[in-house]
């Protein structure tokens, strides 16, 4: 069999790069796949692959004429989420990965995933998949080659990266590529491992076939991979959304924000104004990830790796994110949600009534008196950006936009409040290091428990945490001209247990006041832990929710605070000696300003 690319029609070999061609050969030998397929990322490619999954039943056409080249594909039951206890950093030492991280011996792993994918394309097909996260040509950009057995995998990487000849290309002879071996392999949860090596730039995945998991360019190299390479490098890889808000006079501003997953990023980085902020408009450069480097003028550069979106489908509509509904609306694959009678898909929070008769996401016949829920809550779409109608023009500009604010938020049914400006950048890392979070159907594991999410990245740093805060810490010297820090939570409750907040549209006025913050034309109130609007700052105007409920959900409570101070010592004690005592400084200063509030 061979190894090499095919050549085109003029007897043009898709790469000569021979280090490439030598570990796909070997990797090949070690897998043994029936056949080995370069993939050059064209139109006739993509329509042969899918053709090919629609035959092998790993998608299913939907009615092709409400949704335009989509497909559906269900996975298995056993597999529908990341499994961070499945997810290791395989560094020479335990140290270097750190105390948040599972941590693997890279020997030993090696060794023990060869076993695995040893004959594990026998009978299959491999595809070379060669990819760049970021945009063609930008020196903030890293090219990856993913070797999968999985055909969900190279159409959905076609989605979510630049993929094929633009990556071969792009990487010429080079030898700078990150290495990402992935087989599905029996899909058996006891032989499931997401491997990382940043020391040798590769990624090893098996016995899976879901999302974060396999797709490699995703979490494991723009997080993972990537956040090891920017403390290295001197930039930050982060788990962000970014986005433009365009003013009506057409002043531009770029955000960045961190969320955990299934905590808002998609929604916000598409959200529509409400009615009162006529002539306001949001673009999205990104939803998940941002790359950012410091620029000449000592500003913070951020480009967005993917060229698609990996979005949650539940509770998507047309009502909380008309952007996504109309991105979804062609070209796209569903992992995940029911399906209607005639190939329509639906899931939990979609617009309309619910359907009568569904066939849920395993493959089962539904009905609205099922007890249990028609599509998985971790369900979800792949769309490219371009399908984008908020798209921004600058999200493929090599260059980056600049960031003039940076939120943090995480999913908070108390304490935490509406929105808060950090008092400078040492303040902001400290929101960032101690961001908690309620956990989500993102992840395998128990869902609704508040935990430590430092950054939105506990299961996507890929070194040591607390030398990834000093990484932060230290950035400071080469931002001259930094962004400011924020704090939001859309996510508050009253004492029934419902959101105090709308969310969604809604939170335009609270970006409204972070934009003016960050450009120094709108007040704030100081309070012990950071800038908060003033009375009347948050432009309510038109807005149907109480009063009442809006200081509800701004209110700060200082005994609730000194209890999420006093959390923050098991946490900052679990990481150990590499914890910045500027960080612990941070936390004895508020809770002594706490405590000498209290005697007053
Ligand atoms: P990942 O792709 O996992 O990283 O998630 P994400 O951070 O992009 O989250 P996404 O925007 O997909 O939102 C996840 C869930 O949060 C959805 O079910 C939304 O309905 C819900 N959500 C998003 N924004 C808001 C908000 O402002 N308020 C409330 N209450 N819910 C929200
Ligand atoms: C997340 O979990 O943060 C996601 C989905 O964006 S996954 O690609 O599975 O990581
Ligand atoms: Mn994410």
């Amino acid at each position: 069999m061979s190894f090499s690319p095919p050549v085109d029609a003029s007897g043009k070999p898709l790469t000569s790069n021979e280090q490439l061609i030598k570990w796909v050969a070997n990797l090949a030998q070690l897998t043994k796949p029936d056949h080995v397929v370069w993939c050059n990322g064209s139109e006739d490619e993509k329509k042969r692959l899918t053709e090919e999954a629609v035959a092998q039943k790993i998608l299913e056409p939907l009615n092709q004429e409400k949704l335009p080249g989509c497909y559906l594909h269900r996975s298995n039951p056993n597999d529908v989420a990341r499994v961070e206890q499945l997810t290791f950093i395989c560094t020479p030492t335990k140290d270097e990965a750190g105390p948040t991280n599972n941590w693997m011996d890279p020997k030993e792993a090696y060794a023990k995933l060869t076993k695995l994918f040893d004959g594990s394309m026998k009978g299959r097909t491999m595809y070379v998949v060669p990819y760049i996260m970021g945009p063609v040509g930008s020196k903030m950009s890293k090219i990856g080659v993913e070797l999968t057995d999985s055909l969900y995998v190279v159409l959905n990487m076609r989605i979510m990266t630049r993929m094929g000849q633009v990556a071969l290309d792009m990487l010429g002879a080079s030898n700078d590529f990150n290495r990402g071996l992935h087989s599905t392999l029996d899909c058996n949860p006891e032989r499931r491992y997401i491997c990382h090596f940043p020391q040798d730039n590769t990624i090893w995945s098996i016995g899976s076939g879901y999302g974060g998991n396999v797709l490699l360019g995703k979490k494991c190299l723009a997080l993972r991979i990537g956040s090891y390479l920017g403390k290295k490098e001197g930039w930050l890889a982060e788990h962000m959304l970014i986005l433009g808000v365009e003013s009506p006079e057409g002043e531009m501003t770029y955000v960045a924000a961190a969320f955990p997953s299934a905590c808002g990023k998609t929604n916000f980085a598409m959200m529509i104004p409400p009615k009162r902020f006529k002539g306001w408009k949001i673009w999205t450069v990104g939803d998940d990830i941002a790359w950012m480097r410091v620029g000449e003028d000592g500003r913070l550069y951020a480009v967005n790796p993917e060229s698609g979106y990996f979005g949650v489908a539940p509770g998507t509509s047309y009502d909380s994110n008309p952007t996504a509904m109309k991105t979804v609306a062609h070209d796209s694959i569903f992992t995940n949600v029911a399906r209607t009678p005639d190939g329509d898909v639906w899931w939990e929070g979609k617009d309309g009534p619910i359907p009568p008769e569904l066939i849920d996401w395993k493959g089962n016949p539904w009905n609205p008196k099922s007890t249990e829920k028609a599509a998985h809550p971790n369900a979800r779409f792949t769309a490219p950006a371009t399908n984008n109608p908020g798209l921004s023009r600058y999200y493929d500009d090599p260059a980056g936009v600049p960031i003039s604010a940076i939120i943090f938020g995480g999913r908070r049914a108390s304490t935490v409040p509406l929105v808060m400006q950090a008092f400078n950048w040492l303040n902001g890392v400290f929101f960032g290091a101690t961001m908690g979070s309620e956990t989500t159907a993102a992840a395998a594991g128990k869902v609704g428990v508040v935990r430590r999410d430092p950054f939105a990245m506990l299961p996507f740093c890929g070194y040591n945490m607390g030398e990834y805060f000093q990484h932060w810490i230290e950035m400071q010297a080469q931002i001259t001209n930094p962004p400011k820090i924020f704090m939001v939570n859309w996510f508050r409750k009253d004492k029934a247990g419902k959101f105090l907040w709308p969310g969604f549209g809604e939170n335009m006025r609270v970006l409204k006041w972070i934009v003016d913050r960050a450009r120094l034309r709108v007040g704030g109130q100081e309070t012990l832990f950071g800038w908060v609007p003033k009375a009347g700052d948050l432009d309510l105007s038109g807005f149907d929710v109480p009063p009442e409920r809006v200081d509800e959900a701004t209110a700060i409570d200082v005994n609730e605070w000194k209890i999420e101070l006093e959390s923050y010592a098991d946490f900052f004690k679990s990481i150990g000696s590499t914890m910045p005592r500027a960080l612990e400084l941070q936390r004895d200063l508020l809770l002594a300003r706490v405590n000498a509030m209290k005697n007053t």
